[in-house]
């Protein structure tokens, strides 16, 4: 074992003194996990570029990507362990070694257990890497072992991973390529374009080769542009239209009987749920065309193969769960699967099926279990006892989860002791006690897991840590020895913990992983589904009304929970995915503040212009940032990006500031595209038509209400 790793350990000296090009992968949390070719020149990056070793990235990558090297060497980026000085949330911090740094954090995480209990010490980590060894290796053996309190990591993909589970127990999807097969192809809640841009050219052939596009989003996404039809539905609805597409597919005879006795169960609980949603119905619900949606009922009905890109758009929401099995179950219902290019495509990330994650030493204990789209009253004390001890690595939770306000006021809390581990000063390491520098996927070791095509790669140190940063694994590893605890040898440094990890997956892949750099599991090759996959679930079924999930939902699966825009907040905002991050990655270059976009006919109601400021505001918070009218997002509907640091608007609270804590009715989601909000202009006085000052920090911000 290891080949590749063997081989390339000895080119490090000539990394730092040489010149070349050294292929790895992007470990981001974006489902394509593209191949990279790195060059460098005397130790110093010069180039990020695609290779083509991953065919399926061909060769490409993003433009976010391509300039990572401005935050490798940024002056965000965190370089040596820091204390605070100064008041909390000022973001000030002595240099320190690391020595001092974890002494001191082992110190305060004793002392906090022996007090509280382990359970009063909570790690929060999330969507930093996609990689295999930065997250639930030594760390997760630490705070195991410490029995800390359990983060249930449902800010992304919980509704859908929960509606996937139970239908197809996560069958491999359609891959990217095969999309040119379809004669119809609908991208649901998705925007591709920004979020998975290598099934683009794909989409692109196929309808070039006649295919139909469909395109179901409140936004004129780029593809909706080019679509046959857009049914720019009204956020939260699709559970409605996707229901009236089954109806109109049991009532007019179009349903797969021979499909469904074959392979399926609970069609007529399904039909009977949907039987109220008549496409004039859901129509008037999603507020768009009813004979655009009939038309979409009927070009699905006759057309295969047919294709459905699920994203996760249409998950954030109080339907959402409910929104995503609809959606899933639609080629089950109209017999799309069987062909290729035919079915449906969601996150591929269990097509090796890895959430057992044998390496892990240590037993899961059977501690408090915090939703994290409830951090901010773990935090605050609301939902239980407060956290005393905060841990956060992989993840900027002020920037990134719901009830922003709430979030900071636990911050706040002067009796909590907060760690953050992180490669750049976010807007969470500014609210730290003690700051600890990572490297990035360039500076260490990972194998990158993609959920788009399922396939492994392994990610290799390019150039030598900056500063003093150190990678996760080595970092908690060492963090454990100080308190006593006894993590697994093979987890001390990463090129460790990633042939421990290499070495409990299965045979082939693993051999194939450390050969060449890349392996396809099984299964993960262009599976034709209900030819080469089939369902996980324990009879190897579709179960298209899973009865457990029926019980969990708070309404029954389904089921519509109206639209909670009230006359105060009317407007619903979304905060899709911006091409200038991944999530709150990369939010440090923003140079100008985002801007929020509105349609024309809900801007002159305000009396707003392109270039005004607003005030952006619900009861749990406001935003103020500047306008860009746009007819692309549908009237009643304004979009603020995600993942913005606060400094990018004008006070300091991004969209998270205004997204309530709610949670989906399925798998405990986050519910970021179901804030309601009323939009006004900001007059100045004597400001008026100039731009008024940015957040820089300092004082934060924090409103209670
Ligand atoms: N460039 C870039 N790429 C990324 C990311 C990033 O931040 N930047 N993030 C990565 C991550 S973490 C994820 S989870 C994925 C997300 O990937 P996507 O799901 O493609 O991204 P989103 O932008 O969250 O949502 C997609 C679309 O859903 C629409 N939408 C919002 N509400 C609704 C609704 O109720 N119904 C419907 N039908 N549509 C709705 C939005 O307008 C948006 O165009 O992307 C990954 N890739
Ligand atoms: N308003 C709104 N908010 C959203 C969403 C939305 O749609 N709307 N979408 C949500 C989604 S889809 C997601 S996935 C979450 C993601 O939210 P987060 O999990 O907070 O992800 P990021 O914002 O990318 O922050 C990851 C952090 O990990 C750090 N990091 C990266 N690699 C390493 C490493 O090896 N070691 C250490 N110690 N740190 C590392 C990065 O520098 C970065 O600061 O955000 C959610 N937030
Ligand atoms: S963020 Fe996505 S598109 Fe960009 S390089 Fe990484 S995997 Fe490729
Ligand atoms: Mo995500």
């Amino acid at each position: 074992m290891g080949a590749w790793y063997t081989r390339r350990v000895p080119e490090r000296d000539e990394l730092r003194w040489g010149r070349s090009t050294v292929e790895t992968a992007c470990p981001l949390d974006c489902p394509d996990t593209c191949s990279l070719a790195v060059s460098v020149e005397k130790g110093r990056l010069t180039r990020i570029d695609g290779s083509h070793r991953q065919a399926a990235t061909g060769g490409y990558i993003c433009s976010k990507v391509r300039r990572f090297g401005d935050r490798v060497y940024g002056s965000d980026r965190i370089q040596r362990p820091g204390l605070r000085v100064g008041a909390r949330g000022e973001g000030r911090f002595r240099d320190v070694s690391w020595d001092e740094a974890l002494d001191a954090v082992a110190h305060r995480m004793r002392e906090v257990r022996a007090r509280d209990g382990g359970e009063a010490i909570l790690p929060v980590s999330y969507g930093g890497s996609n990689g295999l060894v930065t997250q639930d290796t030594a760390d997760a053996e630490l705070f195991r072992r410490v029995g800390a309190a359990r983060l249930a990591r449902t800010v992304c993909a919980a509704p859908t991973t929960a509606a996937a589970a139970a239908l197809y127990g996560r069958m491999p999807g359609v891959t990217y390529a095969d999309y040119e097969h379809a004669q119809l192809i609908i991208i649901w809640g998705a925007n591709p374009s920004t979020t998975g841009i290598h099934l683009v050219p794909h989409v692109r052939a196929a309808v070039k080769a006649g295919a139909a596009l469909v395109v179901v989003d409140p936004r004129r996404t780029p593809l909706a542009r080019q679509a046959d039809i857009h049914l720019a539905v009204r956020p939260g609805t699709d559970v409605g239209v996707a229901l009236a597409m089954h109806r109109f597919l049991f009532e007019e005879g179009l349903a797969d009987d021979a499909f469904l006795s074959a392979h399926a169960s609970g069609a007529d609980r399904l039909r009977e749920r949907a039987a109220e949603w008549t496409i004039e119905r859901a129509a008037a619900v999603a507020d768009v065309d009813a004979d655009l949606l009939q038309r979409v009922a009927e070009l699905y009905a006759e057309a295969s193969p047919a294709v459905i890109r699920c994203g996760w758009g249409l998950e954030r929401n109080r339907n959402g769960g409910s929104a995503a099995l609809a959606v899933l179950a639609l080629p089950a219902v109209a017999g799309k699967f069987g062909v290729r290019g035919g079915g449906y495509s969601m996150s591929n990330s269990a097509a090796v099926d890895l959430s057992a994650k044998p390496w892990i030493g240590a037993r899961e204990p059977a501690t408090r279990v915090v939703n994290m789209n409830r951090l901010g009253r773990a935090l605050t004390g609301e939902d239980g006892p407060p956290v005393r001890f905060l841990f956060v690595y992989n993840c900027n939770p002020a920037a990134t989860m719901p009830d922003q306000n709430r979030v900071l006021r636990g911050l706040a809390r002067e009796d909590l002791f907060t760690v953050v581990f992180d490669q750049v000063m976010t807007d969470t390491a500014r609210w730290a006690d003690v700051v600890l520098p990572a490297t990035t996927f360039l500076e260490h070791y990972d194998v990158a897991h993609s959920y788009g095509l399922g396939a492994l790669q392994l990610v290799q140190p390019v150039i030598e840590a900056i500063g003093d940063a150190r990678p996760n694994a080595e970092v908690f590893a060492e963090l454990a020895r100080r308190l006593g605890i006894d993590v697994s040898s093979t987890l001390r440094s990463d090129p460790e913990a990633l042939l421990h990890v290499a070495g409990a997956l299965p045979d082939g892949v693993r051999d194939t992983l450390l050969a060449h750099g890349l392996a396809e599991p099984p299964g993960a090759e262009a599976p034709v589904q209900f030819v080469d996959v089939f369902p996980r679930t324990a009879d190897r079924r579709v179960h298209l009304f899973p009865e457990a999930l029926d019980r969990e939902a708070p309404e029954g699966l389904y089921r519509f929970q109206p639209d909670p825009a009230t006359h105060a907040y009317p407007l619903a905002l979304v905060s899709p995915a911006s091409d200038k991050t991944v999530t709150s990655t990369l939010g440090e270059l923003r140079a100008r503040p985002a801007t929020l976009h509105m349609h024309p006919a809900d801007a002159a109601r305000r009396n707003l212009a392109t270039g005004d400021t607003a005030r952006v505001f619900n009861a749990g918070g406001e935003v103020h940032c500047p306008v860009t009218v746009n007819a692309g997002v549908r009237p009643g509907v304004v979009s603020l990006p995600k993942g913005l640091w606060r400094k990018s608007t004008l006070n300091g609270s991004t969209a998270n500031a205004l997204v309530p804590d709610a949670l989906t009715d399925l798998g405990g989601g986050a519910c970021f595209n179901d804030a309601r909000v009323e939009v006004t202009r900001i007059v100045t006085a004597g400001l008026e038509g100039q731009s008024i000052a940015l957040w820089t920090g300092g004082d934060a911000p924090v409103r209670s209400h």
